[in-house]
């Protein structure tokens, strides 16, 4: 037991909120949750939470900023971005693990309700902007663009994407077998979580 609490003190001062945070540990807080976090995309090796995959299409120094609002059983889900490409479409999505060295690292997209084992990734009765974040754009004539996801489902400390990922793509693909489809990996923001 003693053990236990001391493990769980480790975990709390490894995760916690600088020296001499003495909030509780939060347990679940289903919702209402929000979330505000920015990012600027750096190469991988530099990068800390917004990564390039190619500065081309998403250049280094290249601004993301998400805000989520989760409230009731529903929720909202924007994206801005400042630094890409202008006058360009640009597909993007919620994924479901933290970006990384490559962009496959960001795992697939976020689905309220998972995919079965038997059906396809691809199928538009799963990957569709009711069940998935999409977070397509168009940018402006300075590379600026937003987008706002509203959504008929919560999400939680427990239920939640990881990171946004943007797409080579201009438009994300809603075709039966191709649903949700969007080219290669361009740029990826790693979102501050707990679970
Ligand atoms: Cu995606």
């Amino acid at each position: 037991m003693l053990l236990a609490v001391a493990a769980a003190g480790l975990l709390a001062t490894a995760c916690g909120s600088g020296e001499g945070a003495v909030e509780p540990t939060e347990q679940v807080t289903p919702e209402p949750h929000s979330l505000s976090h920015d990012g600027t995309l750096a190469v991988p090796g530099k990068a800390t939470d917004g990564f390039t995959y190619d500065t081309k299409l998403a250049p280094v120094g290249t601004e993301m900023a998400i805000d989520m609002r989760s409230f009731k059983g529903k929720s909202t889900f924007g994206l801005k971005v400042s630094g890409l490409l202008p006058n360009r479409g640009y597909a993007a999505h919620a994924h479901t693990e933290n970006c990384g060295s490559n962009g496959d690292i960001a795992g697939p997209h976020f689905q309220h309700k998972p995919v079965p084992k038997n059906a396809s990734d691809t199928d538009p009765k799963y990957a569709n902007p009711n069940n998935e974040i999409w977070l397509d754009l168009r940018t402006d004539a300075k590379g600026n663009g937003s987008s706002e996801a509203k959504l008929p489902f919560a999400i939680t400390d427990w239920s939640r994407p990881k990171s946004v990922v943007v797409h080579a793509a201009k438009k994300t693909s809603t075709a039966p077998g191709m649903a949700g489809e969007a080219g290669d990996r361009i740029a990826c923001l790693t979102l501050p979580h707990t679970h």
